[in-house]
């Protein structure tokens, strides 16, 4: 570690506006020592061993899960904060209604004035990251300046961090000042954890700086500024400048018994099984027939129109970030196995050999809860129920050999979906782009206990992008809808509702894996194979279109889950268009 010196630095890049932002920074929050990070094996062992030295990691049972760590965040920092979350543009309008808003003078004084001194007795990581294939075209870098060596082991994970991506921004840095172009070719992110104090913690954006502060928080989207805050809420504005879509979806591949692989983008509110989808493991029948299911993302998706019209995608992370209550040899074959090794934990229980514990996973009994009490049941759940684990995507075993490509992969089809007990039939086709963008516009899901509280409750949720769109909805909708044009072989669009329940509350599809069976009809609808009944909600499979799972009872049961109700999609229709009234000043006329 380099201590901090007193005279102005040398250069340290390529880059001289990232060298005189970082000097500003460390001017501002005083650290003992600046580290640049280089993403290597040994620096990241050495960031592992001093966090296990000063207690922030603890080493899991090496023979059982080598390589693994857990970390106990602050109890009062678990989750993201979207009450603390703003988006900060000149023109308040521009945030739209979706967002917290707060001017960017205002913002920025209020944030420097938390910065100031607060990495004293600190090292001050700068960590250049890239977010997508190093080499793609739709790839975009950033540089982290944290003081968390926690988020730096987490950022190494999850993005292509260190060397490489230095190198690509001081290659774009010397393109743009050749061609004698403005502004930044990265994303400025400065975060601290300050004190952890609840009261002095803000996650800001600057869409027109491509600037992010956030302070006061460790944990996740709050911190780990590559996800939500960069590759969503900044990218989304990126995106609509340059003429791309930076979504909140996992990307899917599809591989049919004849060798052709389709891949889905598909979008989905928290707890709806995006992680599982992204990595479902066939029915037995199908991977005897040969179906294959290839990971590419689980959770953000980069589109643009390629040469040949279709939309090529990218996944811009390079780890998985995933929700760990639930997640079991049921549920996720491929999440288990992929977290068996290398893999940073946060706020799961432990069991009494050491060995990470989430409800859900087994019937084994935890001895540690997410807060190292001995585990009480009377304290709530041993693992909080937003526990996570930090992994490589490479070590999932259906990761896709295609997530590495430059070009990205072409997206076949785009699904939106919900958790809703009625009203939606397990899977409807688009009539058109229009109409996939009004469907997608208005998604709705039903609350989980996990994530507020009160069950049940429908919230509108477009695109899964409510947390997440950079800028106001209205105008995000006219640029989904503006890809629609001459040349353009968009993907057909689609929703599904794995979530239905009978008149006793009980679900009436098995989900999961059988969730292939719908996943077979779209790509049929894609490539003109199936036919599908034309209704007023949209295009429903004919009957025996999906064949039905063995937990399904009878044929009338499965036309139940297919079928919708026209007075229940009455009511759906009049609270999506009161819900699409809020962003009435700018909704496209298409909607
Ligand atoms: O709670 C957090 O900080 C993380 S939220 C998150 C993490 C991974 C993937 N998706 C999400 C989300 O809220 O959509
Ligand atoms: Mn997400």
């Amino acid at each position: 570690m380099n201590a901090v010196p007193s005279t102005p630095p040398a250069p340290n890049t390529r880059c001289a506006s990232l060298d005189a932002w970082v000097a500003d920074v460390a001017a501002l929050t005083c650290p003992d020592a600046i580290h640049w990070c280089d993403g290597s094996a040994a620096e990241y062992d050495a960031l592992l061993s001093g966090m296990q030295a000063d207690g922030t990691l603890l080493p899991l049972n090496p023979d059982t899960h080598p390589g693994c760590w857990l970390h106990r965040s602050d109890p009062d920092d678990v989750a993201r904060v979207e009450h603390l979350t703003f988006v900060c543009t000149r023109d308040r309008d521009d945030a739209g209604p979706n967002n917290h808003w707060m001017a960017p003078d205002e913002a920025h004084r209020k944030m420097d004035a938390l910065f100031e001194g607060c990495m004293r007795g600190r090292t001050m990581y700068v960590v250049p990251y890239c977010m997508g294939p190093i080499d793609s075209p739709l790839a975009r870098c950033g540089v982290e300046i944290t003081d968390s060596p926690y988020v730096v082991a987490n950022m190494r994970l999850m993005t292509r961090m260190g060397a490489a991506a230095l190198a690509r921004i001081e290659r774009e840095s010397a393109d743009r000042d050749a061609a004698g172009e403005q502004g930044d070719v990265f994303v400025r992110g400065l975060h601290s954890i300050g004190e952890l104090d609840p009261a002095r913690r803000f996650i800001m954006h600057f869409p027109e700086e491509l600037a992010i502060k956030s302070f006061g928080s460790g944990y996740g989207g709050n911190a780990l500024l590559g996800k939500k805050c960069h590759a969503l809420r900044i990218a989304s504005w990126q995106a609509r400048q340059e003429g791309w879509l930076a979504e909140h979806m996992l990307i899917v591949g599809i591989e049919t018994p004849r060798g052709d692989t389709h891949y889905i983008a598909a979008a989905f509110p928290s707890a709806c099984g995006k992680t599982n989808l992204a990595m479902l493991i066939p029915p037995a029948a199908y991977r005897e027939a040969g179906w294959k299911v290839w990971t590419v993302g689980d959770d953000i998706c980069w589109m643009r129109p390629g040469p040949d019209g279709r939309l090529w995608a990218i996944n811009p992370e390079a780890g998985f970030f995933g929700v760990a209550p639930g997640t079991s040899a049921a549920s996720n074959p491929n999440a288990l196995a992929t977290i068996q090794r290398d893999t940073i934990f946060t706020n799961v229980a432990l069991t009494d050999d050491g060995q990470p514990w989430w409800e859900g996973l087994d019937d084994r009994v935890p001895a540690t809860d997410w807060r190292g009490r001995p585990f009480d049941p009377a304290n709530g759940p041993a693992a909080h129920p937003n526990a996570r684990f930090t992994v490589s995507a490479a070590q999932c075993p259906s990761y896709s050999p295609r997530a590495e490509d430059p070009q990205g992969v072409p997206i076949s089809a785009i699904v939106f979906g919900g958790r809703r007990a009625t009203t939606m039939p397990l899977v409807f086709e688009a009539r058109d782009w229009t109409h996939g963008v009004y469907v997608g516009a208005t998604m709705a899901s039903e609350t989980t206990a996990a994530a507020t509280g009160q069950v049940g409750i429908v919230r509108r949720d477009p695109m899964a992008m409510k947390p997440f769109c950079g800028y106001h909805f209205g105008d995000y909708f006219a640029h989904w809808l503006s890809f629609d044009r001459p040349g353009a072989r968009l993907p057909k669009v689609f929703h599904v509702n794995w979530f239905r329940k009978d008149a006793d509350g009980r679900f009436l599809w098995p989900g999961f894996g059988e969730n292939l069976r719908v996943l077979e009809w779209i790509i049929g609808r894609v490539r003109g194979d199936v036919s599908a009944v034309d209704t007023e909600i949209g295009r429903l499979p004919c009957p025996g279109a999906i064949e039905r799972p063995a937990s399904v009872p009878d044929d009338a049961a499965l036309a139940t889950i297919l079928s919708y109700d026209a007075s229940t999609w009455s009511t759906e229709c009049a609270e999506a268009r009161q819900a699409l009234a809020a962003y009435r000043t700018r909704l496209p006329a298409g909607l």
